[in-house]
């Protein structure tokens, strides 16, 4: 369970992310590494392909990063992580929202010699919602190190203004180019921090937080689920087409219907009904 104290509050307001341990028990954390070499596979228990799939087994090179999205709707399993009601009551307090439902979740995979992913801010792929605001929940499967490619946070980068979409996401060869412009134009000499933290830990980072991760140069997997939530309120935005997630918009309407992005939790007590249903099989 994410029980935010006051000191984290504190930390996630100075910082733009706050780790929070023992998020996952040895158990979840077993359960969820099973699941990605089948998922990588193509073997969907649920019969749906996630929304993206960019690292297909015999297909892509060993050098690059697995990434996946939405797997919960391919995977239970995931679902059971991603769409936990603490995460959705955490990234809304932390973001001043009345609620929150997942976006998007991501089932990152980083072999040892994969390569890096660009330092990013997540709010610069949001145009396509009202408003364009994510708060992330990140979760490791494996203890991380800084020589194995874990997540890196620029410390109070979400008070810089919000950049457009980086030049490259996958595989650059400098992850940090768009940062550094970032930066320098914010006036501020960057603090990089690289997460190192035990399997089953999480940290909540605020959408306009620059973070990204290096070079896996470590002998073992780094593996991740990650739940990037919206406020329970968010819309479609009537004129932003997101390629892919477009697609869940009803015509004539701004609603993004719960069927595809539900709501974990509102601080009126309501959660979406079918959610726990859905990860236990039952839906
Ligand atoms: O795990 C990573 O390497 C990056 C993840 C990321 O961009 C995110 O959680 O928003
Ligand atoms: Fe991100």
């Amino acid at each position: 369970m994410i029980e935010l104290g006051a000191d984290d509050v504190q930390a996630f307001e100075r910082d733009g992310y706050v780790v929070i341990r023992g998020m996952l028990d040895a158990g979840q954390i077993t359960a969820a590494r099973g699941r990605f070499e089948p998922l990588f596979k193509g073997d969907f228990e649920t019969g749906l392909k996630p929304d993206e799939w960019n690292w297909r087994d015999g297909r892509d090179s060993d050098l690059l990063t697995r990434q996946i999205c939405n797997g919960w709707k391919a995977d239970r399993t995931v679902a059971s992580v991603v769409l936990r009601r603490d995460i959705g009551e955490a990234c809304a307090i932390l973001r001043g929202w009345p609620g929150a439902r997942i976006n998007q979740d991501n089932v990152i995979w980083k072999p040892p010699q994969a390569k890096a992913l660009g330092f990013h801010q997540d709010d610069s792929y949001q145009g396509w919602i009202e408003p364009n605001e994510m708060m992330t929940c990140w979760i490791t499967l494996d203890d991380t190190r800084a020589d194995q490619g874990t997540i890196e946070y620029v410390r109070g980068s979400h008070l810089w203004p919000l950049s457009p979409p980086i030049s490259q996401f996958h595989a650059p060869d400098d992850p940090l180019t768009d940062m550094k412009a970032a930066a320098a134009q914010a006036g501020v000499e960057p603090d990089v921090v690289a997460i190192e933290v035990p399997a089953g830990s999480a940290v909540l980072h605020h959408g306009r937080t620059w973070h990204g991760s290096r070079v896996n140069t470590g002998n073992g997997p780094r593996r991740s689920l990650v739940a990037h939530c919206a406020s329970s309120e968010a819309q479609f935005h009537p004129d932003n087409v997101s390629p892919i997630y477009g697609r869940y918009k009803k015509a004539g309407s701004l609603e993004m219907d719960e069927s595809f992005f539900p709501i974990l939790w509102r601080e009126d007590g309501y959660r979406t009904e079918w959610v726990d249903r859905y990860i236990s099989g039952r839906a």
